[in-house]
């Protein structure tokens, strides 16, 4: 059996001990987070409370710029969901039209010749100070050595909605079904070569990018605008900051003119419309890698997990639900599957909701970091309801389960999800 934790998700537990040990020695920055959260997360106190909730959206506002089409998206408040359905022959990167936007408040529209990086921060050499950061222009970041790397971006919350309807689970946050997810050609400058022409130090331990969009208020609190710290070993990996998408300049509502891509982690740690990066010699904290983003809920350490990492196995069908297929005829049946572990090794298929189990063909060399397609054939022969599974098994052993551990504010769900059907 694989271990329930994955090694770097381990290592992020012993790193996040390591941190808030620092920070009750007063050895840790955590602005926009108060002593009682971290307390929560260092000692035992209310275990399963339910922490966070987003706010409803008016739906007047306007948080999105491209267009919605309803045969494509489900809008979700400030989000937007992609149609499984619409998936059905787009190839192996998503169109950029189809890609899912989530949006803690609103798309902004910037201008490429007016945007500036600035890093700054206690882990750059000579610690320049936030009056003394080092900045890059657009063209600057165009002028150094492009990489092209092609990555799933998913929300932590993608497949949500199925702790309830498969489980019974009370859950808070975005109730999306599994089109929170989408992959893409990124093409930009790994964040090691800007970090390092940047002057990083070597007493550098994390960096914390964060978005030119509007303050994000939650319970009438703002949390300040978005930010999530990134332990240095993983932004010095296989980090990018992305201009292109799909050989396009990036849009507005994916982080144009550029956004962190933090290949195989929760969505939340590709943060958009990037305006600075934080370079520090002290641990970091933000209500991104505290309140939200760790799992709370009895099945979980008290105080919650360390902050999510890679994720989850998950399998969808390119179907609508309730889709419908006629009797006595072949159907070829297509779908995808990923896993932020590594790649797809194997995906399995029932028609007839868990009793029979069959191998899908795979039709992509599978990759780490982004999904494989597959297909099976179907002959239905008997009119009425049934399901669809599938249940896929990634190059690291983790297989998807029949339930997924809940946590309350229902991330990484990962248990196989039963599309239903009609046969007539
Ligand atoms: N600045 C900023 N970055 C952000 C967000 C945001 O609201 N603001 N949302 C995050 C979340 S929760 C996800 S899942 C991804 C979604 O990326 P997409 O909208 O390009 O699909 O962006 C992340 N980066
Ligand atoms: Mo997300």
């Amino acid at each position: 059996m694989p271990s329930p934790v994955p090694a770097d998700r381990r290592h992020e537990t012993e790193y996040d001990r390591r941190r808030l040990r620092q920070w009750l020695a007063g050895e840790a920055r955590a602005d926009g987070v108060t002593r009682r959260q971290l307390l929560t997360l260092l000692t035992a106190t209310a275990a399963g409370t339910t922490l966070g909730t987003a706010r409803p959206a008016r739906a007047a506002d306007r948080t999105i710029v491209k267009p919605l089409p309803a045969e494509w998206f489900i809008e979700r408040g400030t989000n937007a969901e992609t149609r499984w359905e619409a998936l059905r022959g787009t190839g192996h990167h998503t169109p950029n039209e189809l890609f899912f936007v989530r949006n803690h408040t609103a798309t902004p529209v910037l201008k490429a010749d007016d945007w500036r990086l600035r890093l700054w921060g206690s882990g750059l050499r000579g610690s320049p100070g936030e009056d003394r950061p080092v900045e890059f222009g657009y063209d600057d970041l165009r002028a150094l050595p492009a990489v092209t790397r092609t990555a799933f971006v998913e929300c932590a919350g993608n497949g949500r909605s199925y702790y309830t309807t498969q489980q019974g689970e009370t859950v808070t946050g975005t109730p999306w079904t599994l089109g929170a997810i989408g992959v893409a050609r990124w093409r930009g400058v790994r964040l090691a070569e800007v970090l390092r022409r940047a002057g990083l130090s070597p007493r550098a331990v994390d960096v914390q990018p964060r978005g030119l969009d509007a303050e994000y208020v939650s319970g009438g609190e703002s949390l300040g605008r978005v930010r999530r710290p990134l332990p240095l070993a993983k932004a010095l990996d296989d980090v990018l900051l992305a201009y292109e998408m799909n050989g396009e300049p990036l849009p507005y509502d994916h982080g144009h003119p550029v956004r962190v891509l933090v290949p195989s982690w929760v969505g939340i740690a590709s943060i958009k419309w990037v305006g600075d990066i934080e370079v520090s010699a002290q641990p970091l904290f933000s209500p991104w890698n505290t309140t939200f983003y760790r799992l709370f809920g009895p099945a979980h350490p008290e105080g919650g997990s360390a902050p999510l990492t890679r994720q989850a196995v998950k399998s969808a069908f390119e179907l609508a639900s309730g889709a419908t297929f006629e009797a006595g005829r072949g159907h070829v049946l297509h779908g995808r599957s990923w896993s932020g572990a590594g790649a797809v090794a194997r995906v399995d298929v029932s028609t007839d909701g868990g009793a029979h189990w069959r191998p899908a063909r795979l039709h992509d060399r599978p990759r780490t970091g982004t999904w494989t397609r597959w297909s099976l054939g179907w002959s239905p022969d008997t009119p009425g309801t049934t399901h669809l599974l599938a249940r896929a098994t990634d190059t690291a052993g983790r297989t998807q389960p029949d339930t997924a551990v809940p946590n309350t504010q229902g991330y990484l769900f990962d248990a196989v999800v039963r599309h239903p059907v009609n046969v007539v």
